[in-house]
């Protein structure tokens, strides 16, 4: 006898209560989010007094980025309303779960992508899943700007600016909560167009009420220096960086982004491209996680923190001894092949014989 829930383990299966999906809904999911919380020691000990450092690895969900949680949610909502298709403007990763939930749900999925600044894998997922792929000559915020405009054709818009995005992926704060016990003392993660700190921090204040932690973390941002509006507060006409799943000028979410940072006594920090690429090499090197470039802003930041040239309003020098810290790894390596083709600059190929092979052994 097969028990339900076999069936469906996903976010909204787990945390319905806590979602505006009602009992009698059907869930389109993919068995999203139960991602690992994945202790590290060398990050751990490169911060040192005794603090405790974990990854929560989303680029395990189902279109191996965080987008999924949020998506089961939208799209589960979007057919419940009736809607006949969905639209979405992406820098990637939106685009690839919108075309699988989409797929799973079985209705059509128009991505409007900006030309030329999309990851290779994320494309080929919208295209593996069927989506309408539409590329516009501008970048994101152009393409997030024409999706709101269509409002009325029809389409329902599956980008966070809907709320149902940001409620499913506020589950990922619950999971944490879940295995640590509590909330932990700092949060970083990348902050693009600011829908998941938002949402990191709803289900971290939700929790708090239910009783379920003790203590609210401080949110710590990460920005691409060359595509930092919060951090410098201002619209950024043409942002520019090698992580283009961040790569955006306006983020949709400032406000949230504003009221996280402000009520969390948070910051946001901004790193270089080279400080991005070369975090993800020493995450994959030396703890064995796989980041795409947005995701190794994380992790940046918080080398940035450690070297103690980080900003005046950093959370970090204010962290009490033995912190737990979880730094959210958005997206997986294997999403951009393109950035991740420098690791293989030394590739070696010999015939196929022993001799030959032990040339290369010491
Ligand atoms: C890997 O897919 O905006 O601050 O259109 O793909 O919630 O936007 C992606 C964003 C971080 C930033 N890491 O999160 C999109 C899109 C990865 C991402 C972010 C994104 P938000």
């Amino acid at each position: 006898m097969i028990q339900d829930a076999i069936y469906d383990r996903g976010v909204i299966a787990r945390y319905r209560p806590y979602l505006p999906v009602a009992s009698s809904v059907q869930a389109v999911s993919l068995n999203e989010g139960s991602t690992p919380l994945v202790y590290s020691p060398k990050l751990s000990s490169k911060v040192g007094r005794g603090a405790r450092v974990f990854i929560k690895y989303e680029g395990l969900n189902p279109t191996c980025s965080f987008k999924d949680r949020g998506m089961t949610v939208a799209i589960t909502k979007a057919v419940e309303a009736g809607a006949a298709a969905v639209i979405c403007a992406s820098t990637g990763n939106t685009s690839a779960a919108a075309a699988a939930y989409a797929a799973r749900a079985g209705i059509p999925c128009v991505v409007l992508l900006p030309k030329g600044k999309i990851a290779t894998g994320k494309l080929l997922q919208a295209y593996a899943y069927g989506a309408r792929v539409i590329a516009v000559n501008g970048n994101f915020d152009d393409a997030l700007r024409l999706v709101r405009e269509s409002a009325g054709d029809g389409l329902a818009i599956v980008n966070s600016v809907n709320p149902h995005r940001i409620e499913g992926q506020k589950t990922a704060a619950f999971e944490i909560i879940e295995t640590l016990g509590d909330a932990p003392d700092l949060h970083i993660l990348p902050l693009g167009n600011a829908g998941n700190i938002t949402a990191y921090w709803k289900g971290y204040t939700e929790y708090a009420q239910l009783g379920r932690a003790r203590r609210l973390p401080k949110m710590l941002g990460i920005q691409a220096a060359g595509a930092a509006p919060v951090y410098f507060g201002r619209v950024i006409e043409k942002p520019d960086t090698c992580a283009t799943a961040i790569r955006i000028g306006n983020p949709a979410s400032w406000d949230g982004a504003a009221a996280a940072l402000r009520e969390s006594s948070g910051a946001v920090e901004i790193v270089a491209d080279d400080e991005i690429l070369a975090a993800q090499a020493w995450l994959a090197r030396e703890e064995g996680i796989f980041a795409e470039p947005a995701s190794a802003a994380s992790v940046a930041g918080l080398m940035k923190c450690l070297e103690g040239n980080r900003c005046a309003a950093c959370p970090f020098g204010k962290i009490l001894d033995e912190a737990v810290i979880v730094l959210t790894i958005t997206g997986h390596g294997l999403k951009d092949p393109d950035i991740a083709g420098r690791f293989v600059s030394d590739l070696i190929s010999i015939e196929p014989s022993l001799t030959e092979l032990r040339k290369h052994l010491d």
